[in-house]
């Protein structure tokens, strides 16, 4: 078999499991925050710790929606939360393998092993110990972050899901994606030669009550640039109007030939561009990419004022 490093581009998005029945979405305010629903999350916090709302958003590439697309994703309530997200390499189905399969599989296990004793609250760990649980024949990209209850969120990723940190309507964080060249980033496999959660690009960042997260597959940010992400999360008053809000953005701009997406300024930057002839004319190659969207928003929030046992 070829060295099975394919293009995560074209994957649509069905969540490994429903958002609906495996987060607390609640609303999040910049100017007041909630003692949010994630009471549900994280009913044994007191008062002095940290945890996440989440909302989740996927929109599929439209060319497989009925098959629901190739990437997936969990959040938990494990912890102060966890959140994670995964794209199924395309490329794969050129050789009859349904590239949805390892993605999705990669989340199940990821999302079951979260609490295992030797992971210890380590995401690039969660990463090694998912990627060899996983039996299906394939790769993905992955990014997971791991917020402890002190605050401090963990983040592992392996190729170019992104992740963004906005604190009073800055990004403070930038995941960074990882590529062999354009439009081929890392991601584990099945296969023995790519690569493995050793290469993962690891952060950890202290967070404060109020902060916002976005993490994403590459289509968001393919086709969102960083200062819409900061204005969309602004104009909506609760995570789940945002993460949708920002999959939409990203979807239309998606399908606009004209938009000049972060993707095709990345294109040009590597010397990818229409022929010459229409440069003579002014014209310069455009347009996002078509992909699935996932969206993932949480904003850090006090625990709520109760306890339960
Ligand atoms: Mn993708």
């Amino acid at each position: 078999m070829a060295i099975p490093i394919f293009r995560a581009s074209v994957s649509s998005c069905r969540p490994f499991f429903d958002a609906s029945q495996s987060q607390k979405i609640s609303p999040f305010k910049r100017s007041r925050l909630l003692s949010c629903t994630s009471a549900e999350l994280n009913p044994l916090q007191s008062r002095s710790e940290l945890s996440i709302c989440v909302g989740t958003h996927l929109i599929p590439h439209p060319n497989k929606v009925d098959r629901g697309g190739e990437d997936a994703f969990f959040v938990s309530g494990y912890h102060g939360g966890v959140i994670a997200v995964a794209d199924g390499v395309s490329g794969w189905a050129e050789q009859n393998v349904d590239p949805s399969l390892f993605s999705r599989e990669l989340m199940a296990n990821t999302s079951y092993l979260v609490g295992d004793e030797e992971v210890n609250y380590d995401p690039q760990i969660l990463i090694q110990k998912a990627h060899a649980a996983t039996s299906s024949i394939g790769s993905a990209t992955i990014i997971v972050a791991l917020l402890e209850r002190n605050g401090t969120l963990k983040t592992a990723s392996v190729g170019d899901c992104g992740l963004r940190i906005i604190r009073e309507g800055r990004i403070i964080y930038s995941s960074s994606p990882q590529e062999h060249y354009f439009d081929c980033p890392y991601q584990i496999s099945s296969e023995v030669v790519t690569q493995t959660y050793l290469d993962a690009d690891v952060s950890s960042v202290e967070m404060m009550e109020g902060d916002i997260i976005v993490m994403g597959t590459d289509g968001l940010f393919d086709n969102v640039f960083d200062h819409e992400i900061v204005s969309t999360t602004a104009r909506f008053s609760g995570v789940a109007d945002a993460a949708k809000a920002l999959a939409k953005l990203a979807h239309d701009h998606s399908k606009d030939s004209s938009f000049d997406s972060p993707y095709s300024i990345e294109a040009r930057d590597k010397g990818f561009d229409v022929p010459l002839w229409k440069k003579i004319l002014g014209m310069k190659l455009t347009g996002g990419k078509l992909d699935d969207v996932t969206v993932i928003v949480g904003q850090v929030v006090s625990s709520p004022n109760i306890t339960v046992l």
